[in-house]
């Protein structure tokens, strides 16, 4: 039969399940990674399922989100993950070393490999052939311990590239497109898997661009074939050895085919507040700009902030613009210092951060009231930026560098074309990635906890029933960041439950946190695509804080619906989605016999006390999910089966 590389790559990982599209499948992984606002969580989970040490072949601690260090907290969480890593056997890359989907795309990538990771951006290692994916704290550090990371048999969407980008196009303008077809949950359940003749004329870095930015569409995955190409990226990163071929079969079957003529596209740009809200830049010409940032995991590569050198050289940013730059690594900020481009951007203006995620996630940089700010990043959520009444807007290095000259939103295709190639040599100095120590040392180690790192909640075993109030009606494609904001004075309380605990959705209403503390708990109902974004478990472990016992949605996000579960709070959907606009803020609900109707099917009633009516809601979770559920979450669950496969 042939095959798909994602199918290759799920057949030769499979340790449990069928590969039915829709059926859950439990994955062998092979690489792990954590960063730093969800890593403390992860290690701290780790520790309380009691393993000794990682069991798999590679993982890797990150610190490069919380990097801003106003008060001791952040420090404190990065010796805690630094000694968590010295104790269980992992590599830690020190602050510093760069954005993690960067770093570990240029030091630890191997294609036909899995890597689990606890952001939502770990895609980004498909660019070489990895089956990479975004998941929950708990999920990776059950992966981290050898279990198995499960998920349902996704779709495979060939996405066929023909053709070749012309000047200044650019491969942010591919993944936009596909963004502006398909929508933020327009990938969800899918695997993007890219083919075709174009291929050959987009590096690894662009194709990082392309992986990275799938997470937006929603996808479980993005994934490229492992080629020439991909062995010239690790050849000149010092790796070939890591290089295998990973194609997919002739006549190989897909789920869904979408063509693109990469010749025909032109430059776009992704408006307020959605990565989907895509237009051409020649509709834009003429905004003025007050802040253009250029980084992030998505387009911070070395030819990227080249290209962006090369287009400020000998200019100077206009005084009513503020142009920061923070790049993807320390290999990309020492290549640009050896060769002069650094001096470029600083005599240009350009305000040069460290290599981290900076003002991708509100860690500073927060644009001015109203301001207009123009973004190389993958998101552009409500308020995210820190500031919420500033504009936001999504495009690539090359549009973003003209419209910081400009003061204003520019069509790049106004200059000449200019040429900038991969270097044939990455400079590698791995110095500041500290690796595993060997198990007699790692036992010795002692774990470093700050006062700022608290227990996280853990459930109960779940009721007989469930009796509470709708605590809160809200929208569609509520994204992770509505649910927990993370903006520079929060990000440092991601080890610290009960104090996020008082932020917990106050984009939506400021009065919730107080409201659901009142009630005693409760539901929330929401619209489609409910948890959109970040993988962030606080979003599920800080409303179970709160006493949430049920999301009643029209959809869910992939990652933030496993979250719930593995918190043991249930994510119910509708049966008839006109049951959304019967509920309101303060109704009473009930569900009785729940363990009987969990375990009898997939469909719940829901009796509206307060209106007197009953409703169904589905639970669609396979049979292991429903155990969790019924354990009160995924860590009392691996404690149970940890136990009864003991006593066997
Ligand atoms: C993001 O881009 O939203 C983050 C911050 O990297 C998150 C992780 C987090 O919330 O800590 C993600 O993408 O998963
Ligand atoms: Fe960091 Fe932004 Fe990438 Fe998230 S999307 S990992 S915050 S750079």
């Amino acid at each position: 039969m042939t095959k798909n590389i994602t199918t290759k790559i799920i057949e030769a990982h499979l340790v449990e399940g069928t590969m039915k599209q829709g059926e859950e499948i439990g994955l062998r992984i092979d690489q792990t990674l954590t960063q730093d606002t969800t890593g403390t969580m992860v290690y701290l989970e780790f520790e309380a399922l009691g393993f000794p040490r990682v069991k798999t072949k590679r993982s890797v601690a990150y610190v490069d989100h919380n990097t801003l260090q106003t008060g001791y907290e952040n420090a404190d969480d990065h010796s805690f993950i630094q000694s968590a890593a010295a104790k269980y056997g992992i590599y830690y890359s020190r602050p510093g070393n760069g954005i993690c989907h960067q770093v570990h795309l240029e030091r630890f990538t191997v294609p036909g490999q899995t890597l689990l990771g606890s952001d939502s951006h770990t895609p980004t290692a498909g660019a070489v052939g990895m089956l990479a994916i975004g998941a929950g704290g708990m999920d990776v550090a059950v992966a981290m311990g050898g279990g198995p990371y499960y998920l349902n048999m996704p779709q495979v969407v060939n996405v066929h590239l023909k053709g070749h980008l012309p000047p200044w196009v650019s491969a942010k303008d591919i993944i936009l497109t596909i963004l502006a077809k398909l929508s933020v949950k327009g990938g969800v359940g899918k695997i993007f898997e890219y083919s075709g003749e174009g291929l050959a004329h987009l590096s690894i870095p662009q194709r990082g661009t392309i992986a990275n930015m799938g997470a937006e569409l929603g996808a479980t995955s993005s994934i490229f074939p492992s080629d020439e190409v991909t062995l010239k990226f690790l050849k000149a990163q010092g790796r070939d050895q890591d290089w295998c071929e990973l194609k997919a079969d002739e006549g190989a079957v897909y789920d869904e085919i979408i063509e693109l003529d990469l010749s025909a596209l032109e430059p776009l740009v992704a408006c307020p507040h959605s990565p989907d809200k895509v237009v051409k830049v020649k509709e834009l010409v003429g905004t003025k700009v007050d802040q253009v940032c250029i980084g992030s995991c998505t387009n911070s590569s070395y030819v990227d902030l080249l290209t962006v050198a090369a287009i400020l050289r000998g200019k100077t940013i206009p005084p009513e613009v503020s142009l920061v730059i923070s790049p993807g690594s320390r290999q990309v900020l020492s290549m640009l210092a050896d060769n002069g481009a650094l001096a470029e951007l600083i005599n240009a203006g350009a305000r040069i951060l460290e290599c981290a995620c900076g003002p991708c996630i509100g860690m500073g940089q927060a644009p001015s009231t109203g301001a207009v700010s123009l973004r190389t990043f993958n998101r552009n959520f409500y308020g995210r930026s820190g500031t919420a009444s500033a504009d936001v807007y999504l495009c690539s290095p090359e549009v973003a560098a003209v419209s910081a000259l400009r003061g204003e939103i520019t069509d790049p295709r106004i200059l000449e074309p200019i040429v900038v190639n991969q270097p044939e040599r990455y400079l590698v100095n791995d110095n500041l990635i500290v690796p595993p120590l060997p198990f007699d040392e790692a036992e010795k180690v002692e774990i470093i906890k700050g006062p700022n790192i608290k227990e996280f909640p853990q459930n109960k075993e779940l009721p007989a029933s469930l009796h509470g109030s709708v605590l809160l009606m809200i929208e569609d494609n509520i994204t992770t960041d509505h649910i927990m904001p993370s903006p520079a004075h929060l990000l440092p309380l991601r080890s610290n439950i009960p104090a996020l605990s008082a932020h917990c959705l106050i984009p939506v209403d400021p009065k919730f946190p107080e409201r659901a503390r009142e009630k005693g708990g409760g539901f929330l109902v929401a619209g489609e695509n409910y948890g959109q974004g970040s993988s962030r478990e606080h979003a599920a472990l800080v409303p179970l804080y709160l006493g949430v016992k049920g999301v009643i949605a029209v959809s869910f996000a992939r990652i933030h619906k496993a979250n719930l579960v593995n918190s043991g709070i249930l994510p119910l959907t509708f049966v008839n989605k006109e049951d959304y606009e019967r509920l309101k803020m303060g109704d009473e609900l009930l569900i009785v016999d729940l363990p009987q109707q969990i375990l009898a099917g997939e469909i719940l009633t829901v009796q509206n006390k307060s209106e007197g009516f009953t409703f169904k809601v589905n639970l669609t979770v396979s049979a292991r999910q429903k155990e969790i559920l019924l354990a009160g979450g995924l860590l009392p669950y691996t404690k149970k089966m940890a136990g009864e496969n003991k006593t066997k």
